[in-house]
């Protein structure tokens, strides 16, 4: 015999007090019999034990809400709810529409721009987008593909933090300029070269951007095995595979900025300074804004910020999207659409 049942989580995916989850469909009570419920009239609330395969099971605030809708009120552990959900219906709780899945990466978002630009998918953006590009011809569709995507990428620094290493010869200010940025006295400083051996990370906001932000050793000339040297093999390593190097100038330091890396002068009080030099010690705020003004025009974000509008979040939807329209066979776009609308 058939069985003719969904069940579906109410609440937003993760660790959470309480969970909801929805047992619905004809044979909404032959589903509910299998976690040990009896059939109750609607409108019925009560407290119930639940006999999982296994045992006894968490103690859920049942609701029939309707003829065929019942909510089960359960704690809202991961685990708890799979072994639940296996139970009715043989498979585990997984996000697998648009809205779901927008859901599940709101709570990991990190940044608030980036919350909420995931949240308005939650809500539906990137569905409504996709269904009005489904009725369009295929010559529009594409375009409009496109379109979305090119935003998409264009909006990743808000998903998906940026890393920028602090670089420069010892004593430049990286330290002091780190703490500026992160907001408080985070790293040792000092006027004694070579204080910083290892590679420090924090992440920080710069404007409304999330950014990875790492601290590493000066540089200087010593030997590879020291300490210091080790260190600053670590801080090369992770300038190079960086998004953003921002390689720190001190007064009268004269070595050329390294090839991709951006020049900033420091300690501007001082005989000597560059011109357009920061002071991190004297003013961490104007140095954290000099930052902002480095940073944030060459991350290309679109203006104004984009609230409510439809996009792509995740880098495996964004990769999939590309290969797609690198496919000229025009029917693909279509099946594409078709594909994420299913989801
Ligand atoms: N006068 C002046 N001193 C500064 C400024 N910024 C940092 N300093 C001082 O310069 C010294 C070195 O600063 P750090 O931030 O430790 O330099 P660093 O580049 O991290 O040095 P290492 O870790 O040794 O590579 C400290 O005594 C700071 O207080 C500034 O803008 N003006
Ligand atoms: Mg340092």
């Amino acid at each position: 015999m058939g069985s003719d049942w969904q069940t579906k989580l109410l609440t937003p995916p993760g660790p959470a007090g309480v969970a909801v989850l929805e047992v619905a469909g004809p044979d909404v009570w032959r589903a509910l019999a299998r976690i040990g419920l009896a059939e109750r009239p609607v409108g019925a609330l009560a407290l119930a034990a639940l006999q999982l395969p296994n045992g006894p099971g968490d103690e859920a605030l049942l609701w029939v809400r309707a003829e065929e809708r019942v909510e089960l009120h359960v704690h809202g552990s991961g685990p708890l709810l799979d072994e639940l959900s296996l139970a009715l219906a043989g498979t585990r709780i997984d996000p697998v529409g648009l809205e779901d899945r927008a859901f599940q990466a709101l709570a990991a978002a990190p940044s608030r721009t980036g919350a909420r630009l995931i949240l308005a998918q939650a809500e539906g953006a990137l569905r409504q987008r996709l269904e009005s590009l489904a009725s369009a011809d295929s010559r529009s569709a594409r375009a409009g593909l496109e379109t979305l995507l090119a935003h998409s990428r264009a909006c990743t620094p808000w998903f998906s933090p940026q890393r920028l290493v602090l670089q420069g010869p010892v004593n430049a200010g990286k330290s002091t300029l780190f703490n500026a940025l992160v907001g408080y006295e985070r790293v040792i400083t000092s006027d004694e070269a070579g204080t910083t051996r290892d590679a420090i990370i924090e992440r920080i906001q710069l404007g409304t951007v999330p950014i990875d932000l790492i601290d590493t050793a000066g540089l200087r000339a010593v030997t590879a095995e020291s300490l210091e040297g080790r260190g600053q093999a670590l801080g090369q390593w992770l300038a190079q595979s960086a998004d953003w190097t921002l390689y720190l100038v001190p007064p009268g330091e004269r070595t050329p900025c390294p090839p991709g890396a951006i020049a900033l002068p420091t300690q501007a009080d001082r005989p000597g300074a560059h011109p357009g030099a920061i002071s991190a010690r004297n003013d961490p705020a104007g140095s954290a804004q000099a930052v902002c003004d480095l940073i944030l025009p060459r991350l290309g974000l679109p203006e104004p910020l984009p609230w409510g509008e439809p996009l792509l979040w995740e880098p495996a939807q964004r990769t999939d999207l590309e290969a797609t329209l690198a496919d000229s066979d025009r029917s693909c776009a279509q099946a594409w659409i078709t594909r994420m609308l299913a989801r």
